[in-house]
C-alpha cells in the first residue's frame, strides 16, 4: 500500500507531503508515514532543512476522529512520538500552512521549529468541542509560543483565530502567497543561507515567565474563559493540563496530557460530542439530492411578516451581513416590527454584545416595504404570517402572483401541511418550508421542509444558504409539527399529566435544569401560555392546569405571573405558593389522586416519550437519520450537547431499557400511545442500532 506521506526531494530542502484527503486528518497510515519519513530525511545527510506541507485544500484538519473508537485508536504512532520527530535539534523544520491547522494540525506544525501561512489559513484547537483535552502537546506548547492568556483563550475556547491574530501572537513567523510546497521551500533555502538559528517551543520558556510570576494572569483567564464554555466540564480539565506548563518540565506535562486524552477520548461526553460532529456533516447527504447539484442563485431575499418570527428571520439573515427586505400588508405592522429589530440591536450593543456601529450596519441591512408585490424582485422569498392555514394559503397565492420565475418560496410554519400550501401555487416544485426556531436569530436549527415534489435544487439552495448565515439545516419530511415540535407534544402532555396527578412545575423543572435542559414549564411562561390557550377555546380542547393559571390571567413572564411568579423587570421564576394551590385545587375538581413522583420517574417521562415519537418520526422516513432528529434537538431547542441528542442518548442508555421502562409507563397509565413503536422494539430485540436502520 502506497503511504499518504511522501518526500520530495529538492537539493538539500526535503519535502514531507501529507496526502490524505480531503482534509489531511491524522489517520494511523500518516501518523505511521510521518514518523518514516521524518526519521529518513532527518538521517540523510543531504538535506539541510525540512519542509512539511499538504497537498489538497487544507493543511491537517487533525487527528482522525473515525479512529478514536477502534482498538488501540487504529494503532500506529502517537502523537508525542511524531511530534519528537518535528521537534528534532539535528535539522529546521518549516511547516508550510494553507487552510487549517487544526487540533493534532497545529500541535505538529508547533513541533515544527518555522511556521508560514497563506493569508486565508486559520488555526485552532478544537478539541475541547469534542469533550477532551489536546493530546499532542498544544497545552504545552501553545502557552510558550503566544502566552499562556491567549492560549487558555483558544484551547478552552476552541475557537480558530486567522493569520493577523496568530501574526501578532507569533504563533507563525510569516505569510505566503501561492503553493504551499514552493513556498515551504524557498523559505527553507532562506534559513539555509541566512545560517538562521533554530530552536524548539520546548526550550523556550519566555511567555511562560509573566503567569510563573503572577498566577492571577492564568487563572483569571480560566476563569473567564470556563464561564463562556457550554463545555464546562472539559473546560476544566483544559485549564488544569494548562497549568501543568507553568508547575511541570515540558515533558511531564506532554506526557500527562497525553494519557488525559487518551482517558477523556473515551468518555460518554466525548463519545456524544463526536456524534453531534459527524451528524453536522451528515445532513450534507440529502436523499435524492446529488452533492453536485446546481444551486439557483440567491441574490436577494424577502421576508413576508414582520411579527416575532419574521423579525427574528430577517435578523439572521443581516447578523450574516446579508441584505433582506421585510414586508408587511400594512405600514403599521412593518413600523412596529422595524422598531422591534431596531430595539434588540440597540440594546445588545448597550449590553456590550456588539458594538454600535455593528449594530447599526445590521439595522441598515433590513429594509421594509409595504405590499406583497415588492416580492417581485426577490430570488427566495419566505413566508413568516399567522400560523393558521387560510392565511399562509391566502398569502401563498399572492406571492406566486408576482414572484418572479425561477424564485424559490418558503414557508415558516412550525405545523403546518407544505404541500396544502404548496398547492395553491402553480409552481410547488419551487416551494419548501424553512422552519426557523424561537428565538429565529439566536437558535440555529432550521428543519428545511421537503414537499411532495419540492425541487431538489430547491432543497440544496435553502440548505446552502441556511448554513451560509450560521444555521444548522435539516432535511425533514410533511408532518405535523415536522420533528422537533412533534416530539415536543408527548413532552407537553406527560408534563401536564404530572402536575395534575402530583408533581408541582420547580420539581419538574428541577429534573430537566439537571439532566441540562430549560424545564418545560419555565419555557411555557418564556413562551407565554396565552397563545396555547385562546387556540385551546377555538378548537375546544382541555389542558386544566394550563387554562387554570390562564383564566386567573397568568400569562407567564410578560404578566410577571404563569406557573412561576416573576419580580418586576426579572425573568428569574419564583416557586408560587399561589400555584400550588391552583394545582392541587383542579386535580380536586377533577377527581385526580395526587401521589409523588420520583425524579427518575419525572425524567423518564420527560424524555422516553419524546423518543418513542422520535423513532416513530424515522420509521415514518420523516427524519433521513436518527443523528438528524439529535440535531433538531440540540439546535432547536437547547437540548444538552453532552449528551448527543435523544436518539443517541436513547442508544447509550440501551434501546433495550427504554422500550421496557416504555412498556412500563403505558401497563402504569393505561395508555397504549406509551408503548414502544415496532421499530423501536425490533431493533431493542434485535440488539441493533439506528443507524441498522434504511
Ligand atoms: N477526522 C475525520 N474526518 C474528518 C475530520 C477529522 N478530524 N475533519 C473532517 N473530517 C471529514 C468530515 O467528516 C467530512 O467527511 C469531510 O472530512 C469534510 O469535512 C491530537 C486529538 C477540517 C474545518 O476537530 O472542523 O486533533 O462528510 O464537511 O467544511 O490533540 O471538518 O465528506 O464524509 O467539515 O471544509 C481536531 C474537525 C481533531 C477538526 C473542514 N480537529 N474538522 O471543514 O468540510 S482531534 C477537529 C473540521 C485532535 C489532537 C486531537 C472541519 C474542517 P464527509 P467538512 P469543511
Amino acid at each position: 500500500m502506497t503511504s499518504p506521506v511522501t518526500i520530495q526531494s529538492h537539493g538539500d530542502v526535503a519535502v514531507v507531503l501529507v496526502d490524505n484527503p480531503p482534509v489531511n486528518a491524522l489517520n494511523a497510515a500518516v501518523r505511521l508515514g510521518l514518523c518514516d519519513q521524518m526519521a529518513q530525511v532527518l538521517a540523510d545527510p543531504a538535506y539541510k532543512a525540512v519542509v512539511l506541507a499538504c497537498a489538497g485544500r487544507t493543511f491537517i484538519g487533525g487527528a482522525d476522529i473515525r479512529e478514536f473508537d477502534l482498538p488501540n485508536g487504529g494503532g500506529g504512532p502517537g502523537f508525542v512520538e511524531i511530534n519528537g520527530f518535528f521537534e528534532n535539534r539535528i535539522k529546521p523544520v518549516v511547516a508550510a500552512i494553507h487552510g487549517v491547522a487544526l487540533g493534532g494540525g497545529l500541535e505538529i506544525a508547533m513541533a515544527c521549529h518555522f511556521r508560514i501561512a497563506t493569508r486565508d489559513a486559520t488555526f485552532g484547537q478544537p478539541e475541547v468541542k469534542l469533550g477532551f483535552v489536546p493530546g499532542g502537546g498544544a497545552t504545552q506548547r501553545l502557552p510558550r509560543a503566544i502566552g499562556i492568556t491567549k492560549a487558555v483563550e483558544m484551547i478552552i475556547g476552541g475557537e480558530p483565530i486567522g493569520v493577523n491574530e496568530a501574526l501578532g501572537l507569533g504563533l507563525i513567523d510569516d505569510l505566503f502567497e501561492g503553493e504551499p510546497i514552493a513556498a515551504g521551500i524557498a523559505y527553507a533555502r532562506k534559513i539555509i543561507s541566512e545560517g538562521r538559528p533554530f530552536s524548539a517551543l520546548r526550550d523556550d520558556d519566555s511567555k511562560l515567565a509573566a503567569a510563573r510570576d503572577n498566577r492571577a494572569l492564568f487563572t483569571d483567564s480560566v476563569a473567564a474563559a470556563v464561564k463562556r464554555t457550554p463545555y464546562k466540564e472539559t473546560a476544566l480539565a483544559c485549564a488544569e493540563a494548562l497549568g501543568w506548563c507553568l508547575d511541570m518540565p515540558f515533558d511531564e506535562g506532554i506526557d500527562r496530557a497525553w494519557d488525559c486524552f487518551l482517558t477523556m477520548k473515551d468518555s460518554e461526553q466525548s463519545k456524544a460530542l463526536r456524534h453531534v460532529f459527524f451528524a453536522e456533516r451528515s445532513i450534507n447527504k440529502i436523499a435524492g439530492v446529488a452533492r453536485d447539484t446546481k444551486r439557483r442563485e440567491i441574490k436577494s431575499v424577502a421576508v413576508v411578516g414582520a411579527g416575532t418570527m419574521g423579525g427574528g428571520i430577517a435578523m439572521s439573515f443581516a447578523n450574516a451581513g446579508v441584505s433582506v427586505k421585510l414586508i408587511e400588508v400594512g405600514k403599521e405592522a412593518l413600523e412596529r416590527g422595524l422598531a422591534t429589530i431596531r430595539k434588540n440591536y440597540e440594546s445588545t450593543a448597550a449590553r456590550g454584545g456588539m458594538s454600535k456601529v455593528d449594530a447599526n450596519k445590521r439595522i441598515s441591512l433590513i429594509q421594509g416595504d409595504v405590499g406583497l408585490e415588492h416580492v417581485a424582485d426577490a430570488d427566495l422569498i419566505i413566508e413568516a404570517v399567522f400560523e393558521t392555514m387560510q392565511i399562509k394559503k391566502d398569502v401563498f397565492v399572492e406571492i406566486d402572483k408576482y414572484a418572479k420565475p425561477g424564485a424559490i418560496l418558503a414557508t415558516n410554519t412550525s405545523f403546518l401541511d407544505v404541500n396544502a400550501i404548496a398547492a395553491v401555487t402553480r409552481r410547488p416544485e419551487d416551494v419548501v418550508g424553512m422552519h426557523f426556531f424561537s428565538p429565529a436569530n439566536i437558535m440555529k436549527l432550521c428543519e428545511i421542509v421537503r414537499g411532495k415534489v419540492t425541487a431538489p435544487d430547491v432543497l440544496a439552495t435553502v440548505s446552502a444558504l441556511a448554513r451560509h448565515i450560521g444555521k444548522v439545516p435539516v432535511v425533514v419530511g410533511v408532518s405535523f409539527g415536522f420533528v422537533g415540535n412533534r416530539m415536543l407534544l408527548p413532552r407537553i402532555s406527560q408534563t401536564g399529566k404530572m402536575l395534575l396527578e402530583g408533581a408541582f412545575p420547580q420539581q419538574i423543572d428541577g429534573v430537566a435544569r439537571k439532566f441540562g435542559m430549560m424545564g418545560p414549564l419555565a419555557m411555557g411562561d418564556l413562551a407565554g401560555l396565552d397563545i396555547g390557550w385562546r387556540s385551546r377555546k377555538d378548537s375546544g380542547e382541555v389542558s386544566p392546569i394550563d387554562d387554570a393559571l390562564c383564566e386567573a390571567g397568568r400569562f407567564g413572564q410578560k404578566t410577571g405571573a404563569g406557573y412561576y411568579r416573576y419580580e418586576p423587570g426579572s425573568r428569574t421564576p419564583i416557586p408560587d405558593p399561589d400555584v400550588e394551590k391552583l394545582i392541587v385545587d383542579t386535580s380536586r375538581k377533577l377527581n385526580v389522586t395526587r401521589r409523588a413522583f420520583s425524579d427518575e420517574e419525572i425524567h423518564e417521562r420527560l424524555i422516553y416519550p419524546m423518543i418513542n415519537e422520535g423513532v416513530r418520526i424515522l420509521e415514518e422516513g420523516i427524519a433521513e437519520r436518527a443523528s438528524d432528529i439529535d440535531l433538531v434537538w440540540i439546535h432547536g431547542f437547547a437540548w444538552p450537547i453532552q449528551t448527543g441528542g435523544p436518539m443517541h442518548l436513547a442508544e447509550r442508555v440501551g434501546l433495550t431499557r427504554v422500550a421496557e421502562r416504555l412498556e412500563h409507563l403505558a401497563a402504569l397509565d393505561n395508555d397504549n400511545s406509551l408503548r414502544p413503536v415496532p421499530l423501536l422494539k425490533r431493533l431493542a430485540d434485535a440488539g441493533k442500532a439506528f443507524v441498522s436502520f434504511k
